[in-house]
């Protein structure tokens, strides 16, 4: 078949784009058309995403899809971060701007949760692993206020934006399976859950899976961005990381994935769920992939805590530059302070090199003395929960892992690359680094007729994208040293 294109609306957590990806049967290219930025908004009653700007921000770079050198996408895809959502009252109506995960609103709330069905029964359940954010903690703080009780449907934020584009209601499953109120066996909303949560299982919208149309654009979106109202609209992996794990290059099964941006998700793909006790934990997910895949990984506190760094040095008038940041770590003296990088006191927004320095201290370490070392502490320890992830996961879901693939943002990061085949002591082949945009493009690709299952995708992403690959080292004593010492550290998480 000739080569088409697609169109991926890709936000994340900083900054949202859209990208153009040509398809063919040996062809996948990818040019963004238009990036923008992500700014959340904190109002007085939390921390806010500005979604309406980010609607905004896709429809521009629809616009500029319209225009394109090889005539206009033939298909649309949306995805997002996962857990948060919008309501719509009975009107339709956004009911307030959507909640940021980070925002405290749900400090307490899974006690409350937990006081209704315990966490043992919600894991056996949803297969979720505990953060504090999952939707069905946000909804609990939600409880008894006005607006759930005016909600008609409650949209995940890639459904949400899909609703304005076409006039569609769906729940796309990966993102779904995000939420607390999935059953990971069935695949299908847990109305028992919902009950016993005293939530109305009516706002939950029907399921679709990636690959399902989603319907076509509405006349004003057609009309304002140059697109025929015709263009089809498809249903995406839309959860950012289950696009991710789409464009994972994988040849062979006994991998392992860490999809690195914001977020380090670290994990295996799985044929089934793992639901039994030694997984709840150790806080391992089962969120779903495509096809009925298991996502089983673990969130880890990812390039966040740089990110945040950064954010708080540039603020501090101190240099924040990333790659004369990340050159000055890779000369740091290694494994002076380590930090667990998913202590609670890290998820809110804020002063970083703080944190990181009062943990160090807390736990017995000197604290990084400057720049570089803070960063070298930073990418130790995020190697280090990549290397504890993955050995738990495998023993967990009894599987080996011969190498890792690590897509996403964090790919292009060589010293993150090196430490982690260094502390885990096996291959890491990195790229590619558009890997969430490419399992959009590629979904909508195979609802067309271009390729074939999730293997002929991989294949076709191995085959077309620039690959990194990083040996590990032969410094195995030092890690294991480093990994003994995190373990250790008394005090190392904040009660
Ligand atoms: C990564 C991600 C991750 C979720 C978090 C909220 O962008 O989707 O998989 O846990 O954001």
């Amino acid at each position: 078949a000739a080569p088409r294109t697609f169109a991926a609306a890709d936000l994340g957590a900083t900054s949202g784009r859209v990208v153009l990806g040509r398809v063919g049967s040996d062809q996948l290219d990818l040019t963004e058309v238009h990036r923008f930025a992500n700014t959340p908004v904190r109002l007085p009653d939390g921390l806010r995403w500005d979604v309406l700007a980010l609607y905004q921000g896709i429809l521009d770079g629809l616009r500029r899809a319209a225009r394109a050198a090889d005539g206009p996408p033939a298909s649309i895809g949306v995805d997002t971060w996962a857990v948060d959502y919008g309501m719509l009252d009975a009107d339709g109506a956004l009911l307030g701007q959507p909640f940021h995960y980070r925002d405290s609103r749900t400090d307490g709330m899974a006690d409350e949760v937990h006081s209704r069905v315990g966490p043992d029964e919600l894991y056996r359940i949803t297969g979720l692993q505990h953060l504090p954010f999952n939707t069905v903690f946000q909804l609990a703080a939600a409880a008894g206020g006005p607006q759930l009780a005016a909600a008609r449907s409650l949209l995940l934020i890639p459904d949400l934006l899909v609703h304005w584009l076409t006039g569609s209601i769906g729940a796309e499953e990966t993102n779904a399976s995000t939420t607390g109120l999935f059953d990971a066996r069935t695949g299908a909303w847990s109305t028992g859950l919902l009950d016993r949560l005293g939530l109305d299982p009516r706002i939950l919208p029907p399921l679709r899976a990636p690959g399902d149309p989603a319907g076509t654009l509405l006349p004003h979106v057609a009309a304002s961005t140059g697109l025929p109202a015709t263009t089809a609209v498809t249903t995406v992996a839309s959860h950012d990381t289950a696009s991710a794990v789409v464009a994972v290059p994988a040849t062979a099964p006994d991998f392992a994935y860490i999809s690195c941006g914001t977020w380090s998700l670290a994990g295996l793909e799985l044929d089934a769920p793992v639901l039994t006790e030694a997984s709840r934990a150790a806080n391992f997910t089962n969120e779903r992939g495509i096809d009925g895949t298991i996502r089983y990984l673990r969130n880890i506190m990812g390039m966040w805590l740089l990110e945040e760094s950064r954010r708080t040095w540039e603020a501090q008038g101190l240099p924040s530059a990333l790659e004369p940041l990340l050159a000055e770590a890779g000369r740091a003296e290694p494994f002076v302070s380590l930090i667990d990088p998913d202590a609670p006191e890290f998820l809110a927004p804020g002063d970083m090199p703080a944190r990181i320095r009062e943990f160090c201290l807390r736990t017995g370490q000197v604290a990084p003395s400057g720049q570089g070392a803070l960063v070298r502490c930073i990418m130790e320890s995020l190697a280090l929960a990549h290397r504890r992830t993955l050995r738990e996961a495998a023993v967990l879901a009894d599987r080996e892992i011969s190498h890792i693939h690590l897509v996403g943002g964090g790919s292009r990061n060589a010293l993150l690359c090196r430490l982690t085949a260094d502390a885990t002591g096996l291959p890491v082949i990195a790229g590619p680094t558009e890997a969430t945009a490419l399992g959009n493009v590629l979904v909508q690709a195979r609802s067309a007729g271009l390729v074939g299952d999730l293997a002929a995708m991989r294949r076709l992403v191995a085959g077309t994208q620039e690959l990194r690959r990083y040996t590990p080292g032969g410094n195995a004593a030092a890690w294991d040293a480093a990994a003994a010492r995190i373990e250790s550290l008394a005090g190392g998480r904040a009660s």
